[in-house]
């Protein structure tokens, strides 16, 4: 992408223009703290490349990221909340999306005042 105006947050969190906590790292993904977290434990689990706008855009055009990406979330759970955990794909304006490079919510520890991500 040529146009940093364009960047999504998320990407410019990848390329280290922007801080952020972050808890885990792959070849292909990366994972960091929420900054307005909703639980105990909330980490955005994110793809490096911004390809892909939503989790739908995600599963059909590389289901294999996806299973990577919900396999690091577990990893993620697994070290901070004992392995159990909620997974929220906010999908489109409505569905409460607002940043449009696709991120898994893992939401970890009392989930009773969290909302969907
Ligand atoms: P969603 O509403 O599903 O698109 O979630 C976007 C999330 O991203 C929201 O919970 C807040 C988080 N977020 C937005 N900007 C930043 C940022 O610069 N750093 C971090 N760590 N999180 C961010």
């Amino acid at each position: 992408m040529s146009d940093a105006a364009e960047k999504s947050v998320f990407s410019r969190i990848v390329d280290r223009e922007i801080p952020a906590d972050i808890v885990a790292e792959t070849e292909t993904l990366i994972a960091f703290r929420d900054i307005q977290p909703q639980a105990p434990v909330h980490v955005l689990v994110v793809p490096k490349t911004a390809e892909h706008r939503n989790v739908s855009e995600l599963a059909k055009g590389d289901p294999a990221l996806l299973a990577e990406l919900i396999g690091l979330a577990q990893d993620i759970a697994d070290r901070e909340c004992g392995g159990e955990f909620r997974l929220v794909f906010n999908t489109g304006e409505r569905g409460g999306q607002t940043v449009f490079h696709v991120h898994a919510h893992v939401l970890g520890g009392d989930l009773s005042e969290a909302s969907l991500g």
